[in-house]
């Protein structure tokens, strides 16, 4: 077998890796994220980014949404700052004031998405590419490839991007993950059982995690974990890394609490925040 070994993410490693937060740092200290996603019908998508991105300490959270999820966004979640985006000119100087963009958590493919994802790309920003943002960049970006992005596929939308079935990603997931990462470049996260990371120092696995988290929303909430790091400062890779241990190990604190059948994604935040805070 050909196949470099995988390494493990170990809950140690959180500590290890957090910077930590200065007894003087100010929000600008600690990052301003941009979420971007929430098309009709999928507002909650790109809520639960914001929301967990919040959570993991960014200093500033804004979510860039369609204009009917604004109020319900604002009830949910006040700390962040929602802007409600008819068309992709809507979002102004949005995506250029921000240190790192999300997008694609709800973001439907048609061409409200399409918009809001060209921003994105055209703003030259840190990245976290997930869902339909994923899509898009399957069917109508598919001449992108970036250095500096975390690109976050399921296994669904790991074979969108390389052009094969889920099973054949499945039959064989750290070659699916090698081959994300060489087509796309980046640092590719591919979820599911046993989470792989693929970037510049090889593969890493993620052994936590439960199936309490085949639950709508999940991806969604990891996505903003990456977000928050991204923010304050974490390198492309080791965000990777640490987003994906803190979401798993979050679930499986939350499972541990009240069970895996029936764990929401927007149960993840309390204990992803306790994770990150390791000295409480
Ligand atoms: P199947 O059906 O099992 O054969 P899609 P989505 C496959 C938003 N959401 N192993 C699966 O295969 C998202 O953010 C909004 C194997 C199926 O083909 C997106 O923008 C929510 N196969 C949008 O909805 C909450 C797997 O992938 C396909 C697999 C669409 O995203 C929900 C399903 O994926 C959601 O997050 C695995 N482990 N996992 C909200 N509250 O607003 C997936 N597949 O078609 O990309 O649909 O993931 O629901
Ligand atoms: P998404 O399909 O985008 O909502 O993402 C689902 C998230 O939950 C990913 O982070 C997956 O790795 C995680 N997940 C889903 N099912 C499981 C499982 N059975 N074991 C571990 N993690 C899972
Ligand atoms: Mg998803």
């Amino acid at each position: 077998d050909l196949m470099p070994a995988a390494r493990l993410l170990e809950e140690s490693l959180i500590a290890a890796w957090l910077p930590p937060r200065r007894r003087a740092a100010h929000k600008g200290d600690c990052g301003h994220s941009l979420i971007l996603g929430g098309a009709p019908g999928f507002g909650g998508a790109a809520l639960l980014a914001a929301e967990t991105c919040a959570r993991l300490g960014a200093g500033k959270v804004s979510l860039a949404t369609a204009p009917e999820h604004v109020v319900a966004s604002l009830v949910r979640c006040p700390e962040v700052m929602v802007h409600g985006v008819r068309g992709a000119a809507d979002l102004g100087e949005l995506p250029s004031g921000a240190d790192v963009l999300v997008v694609g958590p709800g973001l439907g493919q048609g061409s409200w998405g399409q918009g809001v994802l060209q921003a994105a790309l055209d703003a030259e920003r840190p990245l976290v590419v997930d869902a339909d943002g994923l899509n898009l960049l399957a069917t109508r970006f598919s001449k992108s490839q970036r250095a500096g992005w975390i690109l976050t596929p399921h296994p669904g939308e790991a074979a969108r991007l390389l052009g094969c079935s889920a099973a054949e990603v499945e039959a064989d997931r750290p070659a699916a993950a090698l081959a994300l990462r060489e087509r796309w470049g980046g640092v590719v996260v591919l979820k599911g059982a046993g989470t792989l990371v693929a970037g510049p120092s090889g593969l890493v696995v993620c052994p936590f995690g439960n199936p309490g988290m085949a639950s709508g929303g999940m991806g969604d909430a990891l996505s903003g974990m990456l977000g928050a790091l991204l923010a304050q400062g974490v390198p492309l890779e080791i965000a990777a890394w640490l987003g994906v241990l803190t979401h798993a190990l979050a679930a499986d604190l939350a499972a541990r609490d009240a069970g895996e059948r029936g764990l929401l994604a927007g149960d993840l935040a309390s204990y992803a925040r306790m994770l990150v805070n390791p000295t409480m």
